[in-house]
C-alpha cells in the first residue's frame, strides 16, 4: 500500500473527536470540580478570559499531566490525545453569556439571618474566646470551633461548598468571616455560635481581607474580574470594583490583604503587571497619580470617577500569583508562580525595588516572618521544590536554603517558639512534619503521626505551646503536638481537616502564621 494510502486508512481508523464530543468530555472529566456550566467550583473557571497567561497547548500538558500544588489530576492514562486537544479547544470556547454579578445580583443574593444590633455582647459559653480555632472541614463542607484549651469542640456548622483560604476575623475576635471558591462570604458570630449573614460577591472568588479597623470586607474575584468591597457588619455590599488595567485589559485577583499601619487593602493581580493599593481610612485624601476604577454604589455599568474606594495602581514587571508584606507593610514581596525571580514592591515609592532569587513556585502566603541576631528574616516553601528559603529581609539576599523531604504547602511558628513547623505534602513522603530550628536554620525533627496520610498545615495555639496538624484525608483527623517536646498530647477524628486559624494569633497579627 502506497504511504499516502497508509495515511488515509490510519486517518479513518483514529476515532474522530468532533468539537461536538467535547461537551460529553467535559461533563464526564471536568464538570465535577469546575462546575457543569464552566464556572468554576472546586476548580477554577474554564473559560477562555479566565484562563489568563495559559495558552492552548499548555492547556493540553494540564490536561495531560495535571497542574502542579493544585487538586488538578492527569487525564492521560483516560483520554487520547485527540480528546484531551478537543477539551483543550472547548474551554478556549467563550460561552454564549458570561453570566453577569455585579451590584444587583450580588445585592439579591445576601442573606440576613440575624439582626448584628441584637446581638448579646458577651459569650454564651465559658472559655478563652481568644484561644478559640476555627477548622475548616472541606470533607463534608463544615466547620468546627474548637476550644483551644480544652481541644473540645464548642460548635460545628455546615459551611458553604468548597471554602478556600484563611478564615479571617474582626479585630475583637468575636465575628469569623469564611470564603469559598464559588463566592459566598459567611459571617459568623462566635459569641452565639451562630451564622450573621452571608452573600455572594462573585461566582469565582479568590480570598477575602477584613479591615484593621474591622469596618470593610474586600473581596478579590477570578470570575468576574472584580473586587467586591462589603460592610462587615451586615455584609450589605457597598461597591463593585472592575479590575481593569491599561487599554481595558481586565485581570483576575491572585489575592487582596489588609494592610493595618497604611489603613489600605492591597491587591496582587493575575493578568495585569500591577499591585493596587485601596486606602480605606475615612481621612485617606486624594489618591495620587493613579488610575481611578471605581463603581459607585447605585451604578449599574461602567466606571465612575468616584466611589468610596478606589485604587492606586503601582506598574511592576510581572505578575503576581501572591505575596507577602515585611514587618512594616511598605514592602510587598510578591512572585509569579511559574517563574524564576520574586521582586519587592515598595507600596511608598510605588515601584519595585529588589528582585529575590526565588524559583520553584514558592508559596509567600504561607511564610513567615522570624528575628535572629537582631534582624528579619522571612522563611518560604515551595510548591515544586524541596526546600525552605529564607531570604534577609534588608538585603532582599537567599541566605539560606534548608533542603527538606520535598515540597511542601504550608510553613508556621510563633513568637513563643524558637521552632517552624512545615508540610512536604506536595512531594512523596506527604505524611511527613519537619521541625525546623530557627536558631541555627536545620532540620531537627520529623514526624509521622499518620504514616502514609496526608499530613499538613500546622498553626499553633494563642500560647504557642501546642501545635495543630490535619491529616487531610476524608476520615481524617486533627493531631495536637507539644510544641516544645513534639509528643502527641491529642487527636480528634475531621472530615478532610484543611486549615485551622487561632483567634488570638490572628487578629495580633503573630509574625508566625498568615493574616
Ligand atoms: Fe490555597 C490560602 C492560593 C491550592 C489550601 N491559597 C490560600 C491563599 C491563596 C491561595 C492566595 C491566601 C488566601 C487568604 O488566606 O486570604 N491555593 C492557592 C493557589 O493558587 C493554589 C495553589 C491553586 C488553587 O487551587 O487555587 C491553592 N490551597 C490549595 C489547595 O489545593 C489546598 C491545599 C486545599 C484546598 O482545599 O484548596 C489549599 N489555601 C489553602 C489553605 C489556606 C490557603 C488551608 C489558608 C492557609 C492559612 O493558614 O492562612
Amino acid at each position: 500500500m502506497k504511504a499516502s494510502l497508509i495515511a488515509a486508512a490510519l486517518l479513518l481508523a483514529a476515532p474522530a473527536f468532533a468539537a461536538e464530543d467535547a461537551p460529553r468530555l467535559y461533563a464526564e472529566h471536568c464538570a465535577a470540580c469546575h462546575g457543569a456550566d464552566r464556572l468554576g467550583a472546586i476548580g477554577p473557571a474554564l473559560l477562555p478570559e479566565n484562563l489568563g497567561r495559559l495558552r492552548k497547548a499548555e492547556a493540553e500538558t494540564v490536561i495531560a499531566n495535571g497542574r502542579a500544588a493544585t487538586q488538578m489530576p492527569g487525564h492521560a492514562d483516560k483520554l487520547n490525545p485527540g480528546q484531551i486537544k478537543a477539551l483543550a479547544d472547548y474551554v478556549f470556547t467563550p460561552l454564549p453569556a458570561v453570566p453577569r454579578w455585579g451590584m444587583e445580583e450580588i445585592k439579591a443574593s445576601r442573606v440576613l439571618s440575624v439582626n448584628p444590633d441584637l446581638l448579646p455582647a458577651k459569650p454564651q459559653w465559658n472559655t478563652d474566646p481568644l484561644n478559640l480555632f476555627t477548622v475548616v472541614e472541606t470533607g463534608d463542607h463544615h466547620v468546627t470551633i474548637l476550644d483551644g484549651d480544652s481541644f473540645k469542640p464548642l460548635a460545628r456548622f455546615q459551611s458553604r461548598f468548597a471554602l478556600h483560604g484563611g478564615a479571617k476575623y474582626s479585630p475583637d475576635g468575636r465575628f469569623v468571616y469564611l470564603a469559598s471558591r464559588d463566592g459566598w462570604i459567611t459571617k459568623y458570630d462566635l459569641y452565639t455560635l451562630q451564622i450573621v449573614a452571608e452573600i455572594r460577591a462573585g461566582v469565582n472568588t479568590r480570598n477575602v481581607a477584613v479591615s484593621h479597623d474591622g469596618r470593610f470586607l474586600m473581596v478579590g474575584n477570578m470570575l468576574p474580574h472584580t473586587l467586591v468591597a462589603l460592610d462587615a457588619r451586615d455584609l450589605a455590599p457597598l461597591q463593585v470594583i472592575p479590575v481593569v488595567g491599561d487599554a481595558g485589559a481586565t485581570s483576575r485577583v491572585s489575592a487582596v490583604y489588609t494592610a493595618p499601619p497604611r489603613s489600605s487593602f492591597v491587591v496582587a493581580l493575575k493578568d495585569i503587571q500591577e499591585v493596587w493599593e485601596i486606602p480605606y481610612a475615612d481621612d485617606a485624601g486624594p489618591v495620587m497619580n493613579g488610575f481611578v476604577h471605581s463603581y459607585e454604589k447605585g451604578h449599574e455599568e461602567g466606571i465612575s470617577p468616584g466611589g468610596r474606594f478606589q485604587a492606586l495602581r503601582i506598574r511592576i514587571p510581572d505578575h503576581l500569583d501572591d505575596f507577602f508584606f515585611d514587618r512594616t507593610y511598605e514592602r510587598v514581596m510578591g512572585a509569579s508562580r511559574d517563574g524564576t525571580k520574586g521582586l519587592v514592591v515598595d507600596l511608598d515609592i510605588k515601584r519595585k525595588v529588589a528582585e529575590i532569587d526565588l524559583p520553584g513556585m514558592p508559596h509567600l502566603g504561607s511564610g513567615i516572618i522570624f528575628k535572629k541576631d537582631g534582624r528579619d528574616y522571612m522563611a518560604t516553601p515551595h510548591l515544586k521544590e524541596a526546600v525552605i528559603s529564607v531570604i534577609d529581609m534588608e538585603t532582599w539576599k537567599t541566605v539560606k536554603r534548608i533542603p527538606t523531604l520535598g515540597p511542601g504547602f504550608f510553613m508556621r511558628s510563633h513568637e513563643n517558639t524558637s521552632y517552624a513547623w512545615i508540610d512536604v505534602s506536595m512531594g512523596k513522603e506527604k505524611d511527613a512534619i519537619q521541625v525546623i530550628d530557627l536558631n541555627t536554620l536545620e532540620i531537627v525533627r520529623t514526624l509521622r503521626p499518620a504514616p502514609g496520610r496526608t499530613t499538613a498545615h500546622a498553626e499553633f495555639d494563642r500560647s504557642g505551646k501546642h501545635v495543630l496538624i490535619s491529616v487531610m484525608e476524608a476520615e481524617g483527623e486533627l493531631i495536637v503536638f507539644d510544641a516544645e517536646s513534639f509528643e502527641v498530647v491529642t487527636r480528634m477524628p475531621m472530615k478532610r481537616p484543611v486549615g485551622k486559624y487561632n483567634v488570638f494569633n490572628k487578629i495580633t497579627f503573630s509574625s508566625g502564621t498568615s493574616h
